[in-house]
């Protein structure tokens, strides 16, 4: 199901991006919540985490591969955290398949 994020894909609406291949895009969150904070996302539309299969994982692994060297550039070399909210209870808003990397200030452990 198309979602805001097939718009940014579609450069139908702006997005300050980081990173663009064929397989996935990496955008800066329009409301961070931290002082480095960028999404991953496939191109492919897939609406969450629970929503992937085996034939994904090509997509999954470029994904994390893109997020490492994004946050590389953004200079966290002294760490960050991923995050895929997933589903409702999981607190996902957007229904595309997106990973949160979160830098630039600790990190609280249990997140809320
Ligand atoms: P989640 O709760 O995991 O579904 O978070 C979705 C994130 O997407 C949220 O942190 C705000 C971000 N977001 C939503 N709409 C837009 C947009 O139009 N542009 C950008 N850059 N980020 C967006």
């Amino acid at each position: 199901m198309p979602s805001i994020f097939s718009k940014i894909i579609a450069k139908e609406i702006p997005a300050d991006i980081l990173h663009e291949d064929d397989v996935c895009l990496a955008f800066r969150d329009i409301n961070p919540k931290a002082p480095v904070h960028f999404l991953v996302i496939p191109k492919k539309e897939i609406e969450s985490l629970a929503d992937v299969s085996e034939e994904d994982e090509a997509i999954l692994g470029r994904c994390m591969v893109v997020a490492s060297k994004v946050a590389d550039a953004e200079g966290l070399e002294a760490g960050y955290r991923m995050v895929a909210n997933t589903r409702e209870e999981g607190g996902q808003e957007v229904p595309h398949l997106h990973f949160h990397i979160l830098g630039g200030r600790p990190m609280n452990w249990p997140p809320g």
